[in-house]
């Protein structure tokens, strides 16, 4: 195997070759989908940006077309950043996006329209002479002001986008309003800031209905919604996310009290993710959230070698936790079309120190559900005060799924070779805090490849999922495993963590999966259902 291909995934999204990043202006316009990503035409490092624009009728199987849009006009001449798709009324889209236009990186914001509405796949894209559309004012670093979202229309008939920004490390999302989509005005406030946030990049605002899983078009004026404002922060790369109320009277967004902006709030995904970016889906009457998936390897060499770098995360549906209190994700159903062989099996017992391993599907390509039950949380460790201050990952980092526990660690070791060499585990333990119970979900690259190098980036990325295990004595978990990344969603979606790993060993047919118990406490696996995946056309 080349090394090209060694880590090349199976049926995540990716072009043939060369540096992806952010999804930009995902849209479903007359029976087709549509990814746009920012692209390197000439290399597998970031640079030379463009458009790059693909085509699906399922969200799974692309084609990729000619790029859409490109650097060539003094509004773009520097780079053609990300944005968002609007479907205006009478069925027509148009694309926001983020030109530069100098080699200081000095941002405007520009529209794009379909050159032929009567091609399926609107292949070429019009860059109309009256761009740019949006120049910052005084107040606004010309450097820190990108990537536009899809526009909503509120009841005064006035459309409004929000564009990422940062004023003296105030992260924010400054709020625009126009009537025709051409002349743009500055609302005096932002729709929303937040102190010591760094710059806000790729926003993202939309409503989320408090009923039921169905999503809602971005400008749905109903009652019983909340809204969703995502960021992705700079200073981290890292996708965060707070629920709130959009007080539509004075144009601002206002976060639940116990939903907070910054590192310590919530996050899309605990790992690996970023640039996200979700579309209303008509077609199925649901929204969808794509996201970049960087690569780990650090050295751009490895990049330069392999030919390729990034990958688009699968497309997840996004609805609202009936809680009010969080996001549910799941894979778009679609993606199941891809399963190929199954193995199944039920109520097996994992006693303190068992593994075994899945046998029968293809470990390096997979699609894995879990049901854990226990009986008792009586052997839960204490959660140390100590650990209330830190970040999920450095409790993962200090419990691992190693040192023996009381509920935990229990879970997957995926992309493991033979003799666990390599492998990463993605797993629960549970514990005892003062009040309640915590629970912490971990997708541990530490021993993810034999590989030795210093720069190697290998984090013990987790999260805590929010569940009620008195009630429920039960923990669900599912992977998506694809040759160097793994997608994990714990309790049905609550906690996700996405893992790019690089194994030397555990590739293709020489990849395994265990599930293991490392705690006292014995564990039953109600039912696993796993399945090899096949690989989606992409050409
Ligand atoms: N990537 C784009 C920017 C955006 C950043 C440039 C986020 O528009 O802020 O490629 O990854």
């Amino acid at each position: 195997i080349s090394v090209k291909n060694v880590h090349r995934t199976g049926f995540h999204f990716q072009p043939p070759k060369y540096w992806i990043n952010d999804p930009n202006a995902p849209m479903y316009y007359n029976g087709v989908y549509h990814l746009f990503y920012q692209y390197n035409p000439k290399g597998s490092v970031w640079g030379n940006i463009v458009w790059a624009h693909s085509v699906s009728k399922d969200l799974i199987n692309w084609i990729h077309l000619e790029p859409a849009i490109y650097p060539s006009k003094k509004f773009d001449k520097y780079g053609a950043w990300s944005g968002s798709a609007t479907i205006l009324p009478n069925n027509k889209p148009v694309i926001l996006y983020t030109g530069v236009v100098d080699s200081h990186d000095s941002q405007v914001q520009n529209y794009a329209i379909p050159a032929n509405l009567s091609d399926p796949f609107l292949r070429k894209w019009i860059k109309p002479n009256n761009n740019p559309l949006i120049v910052p004012d005084n107040s606004i670093n010309k450097t820190k002001f990108r990537d536009p979202t899809t526009a909503w229309m509120g009841q005064d008939g006035l459309w409004r986008i929000v564009i990422g920004s940062m004023r003296k490390h105030s992260g924010m999302a400054l709020l625009y309003r126009s009537r025709d989509f051409i002349k743009w005005a500055k609302a005096q406030h932002p729709l929303h800031s937040s102190p010591h946030t760094g710059n806000w990049e790729c926003p993202d605002f939309f409503p989320v209905s408090l009923k039921n899983t169905n999503g809602l078009d971005a400008s749905y004026r109903g009652k019983n919604v909340k809204h969703v404002l995502k960021n992705s922060l700079d200073v981290n790369r890292f996708d965060y996310y707070t629920i709130g109320m959009y007080d539509t009277k004075k144009d601002r967004y206002i976060p639940d009290n116990n939903s907070i902006d910054g590192s310590k709030g919530l996050r899309l995904d605990y790992g690996n993710f970023y640039a996200s970016k979700s579309f209303y889906d008509p077609m199925k009457n649901r929204r969808i959230v794509w996201a970049w998936i960087n690569e780990s390897d650090v050295l751009p060499d490895d990049e330069i070698k392999k030919g390729w770098a990034g990958i688009q995360a699968i497309p997840r549906k996004v609805w609202l936790d009936p809680s009010g209190k969080q996001l549910i994700q799941w894979p778009i159903e679609e993606l199941e079309t891809l399963r190929k062989q199954k193995i199944q099996l039920n109520n097996k017992k994992l006693s303190k120190g068992e593994m075994f391993e899945v046998e029968g599907i293809s470990a390096s390509q997979a699609d894995i559900e879990v049901s854990f039950s226990f009986s008792s949380l009586n052997k839960a460790e204490q959660f140390d005060p100590k650990w209330a201050d830190l970040y999920a990952q450095d409790v993962c980092a200090i419990k691992g799924s190693t040192i023996q526990g009381g509920l935990g660690p229990f879970g997957l070791a995926t992309l493991a070779s033979k003799n666990l060499e390599e492998y990463t585990p993605v797993f629960f333990r549970v514990f005892k805090a003062q009040k309640n119970y915590k629970v912490l979900m971990c997708s541990d690259a530490r021993r993810s490849t034999m590989r030795q190098n210093e720069a190697m980036y290998k984090p013990s990325f987790a999260g805590y999922v929010d569940v009620d295990l008195v009630d429920m004595k039960k923990l669900s978990l599912r992977s998506l495993i694809d040759n160097s990344v793994v997608e994990s969603f714990g309790a049905g979606g609550k906690t996700c963590i996405t893992s790019r790993v690089y194994p030397t060993l555990a590739i293709h047919n020489n990849a395994h999966l265990f599930v293991f118990n490392n705690g006292s406490e014995t564990i039953t696996i109600e039912t696993i259902n796993a399945w090899s995946m096949d690989v989606p056309k992409m050409h």
